[in-house]
């Protein structure tokens, strides 16, 4: 029988609404500050992040947007300089405290670890993202909270593919039905469902609030808290009106 082991979260878009105003704002700085007259508009980068990773998407970006240019230099060197550029403007807006995280993600970490559940984090960003956002948006200490951070370039294949989830699962030691998943798009949600993952949580944002999750659990705008309820937009909403762990292990029982 399944029961509720563990909780694994995504993180951009998950823990914290990083897209719009970080990871894309830090691209372009990099991008001004190679010299590049790139800019990718919200419009632009909501097209782009049909590329997960961000080195990943900068290639996608010269293959598909500028053809016409060809990095002077090794073009694996040009876009991994590139993108260590950006992930130190990502960092500096992290440490200024201007990217939260979303509502009621704080609130169920606590009440996971007050109820002996493991946590574990599956992202395609960096984990220098994941512990500077998690440095500056929980406690001090808060990254042992986490027994697994998966992230970037630990798997080759990244969301869409279920490696990221798997290798977490594996690292866990965990089987896919005692675990829920947490994620905000439709490559997150296949990559855990394609690791065996049932239950999984969707917290849409303004770049996936369109996007089709069919093999999500449920659907809501965010996890909620007492004050500020969820609303749901698929599948069976949080009877208090946000997600607690009653409500996930509700979610694990009733897939048996
Ligand atoms: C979302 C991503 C990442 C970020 C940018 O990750 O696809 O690539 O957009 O971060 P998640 P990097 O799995 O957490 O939703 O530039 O560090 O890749
Ligand atoms: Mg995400």
């Amino acid at each position: 029988m399944a029961e509720l082991k563990a909780l694994v979260f995504d993180v951009d878009g998950t823990l914290a609404d990083t897209e719009r105003d970080g990871h894309r704002v830090a691209f372009n700085r990099a991008f001004e500050a190679a010299g590049l007259d790139w800019h990718w508009s919200v419009e632009r980068y909501g097209e782009l992040l049909a590329v997960t990773g961000g080195k990943e998407r900068i290639a996608h970006y010269l293959d598909h947007y500028r053809p016409d240019l060809e990095p002077s230099a090794d073009r694996a060197q040009f876009i991994a300089d590139l993108h260590r550029e950006k992930t130190s403007h990502f960092m500096a807006a992290l440490a200024s405290g201007g990217i939260p995280l979303r509502p009621g993600i704080a609130r169920l970490l606590d009440e996971a670890r007050a109820e002996g559940l493991r946590l574990a984090i599956a992202t395609t960003t960096t984990p220098e993202n994941v512990e500077a956002l998690i440095g500056h948006a929980l406690p001090a200490g808060a990254m042992d909270w986490f027994d697994v951070i998966g992230a970037g370039d630990i798997v080759a294949a990244k969301k869409p593919a279920p490696d990221i989830y798997r290798w977490v699962l594996d690292a866990l030691g965990l089987r896919a039905g005692d675990v829920v998943a947490f994620e905000d798009s439709a490559h997150g949600v296949c990559a855990a469902r394609d690791a065996g993952i049932a239950q999984i949580v969707v917290t849409t944002n303004g770049y996936t609030e369109q996007q089709e999750f069919a093999s999500a659990t449920v659907v809501l705008d965010a996890l909620g808290e007492p004050q500020d309820p969820a609303r749901c937009v698929r599948g069976a909403p949080p009877a208090l009106g946000y997600v607690d762990i009653a409500y996930l292990r509700g979610l694990v029982a009733a897939r048996e």
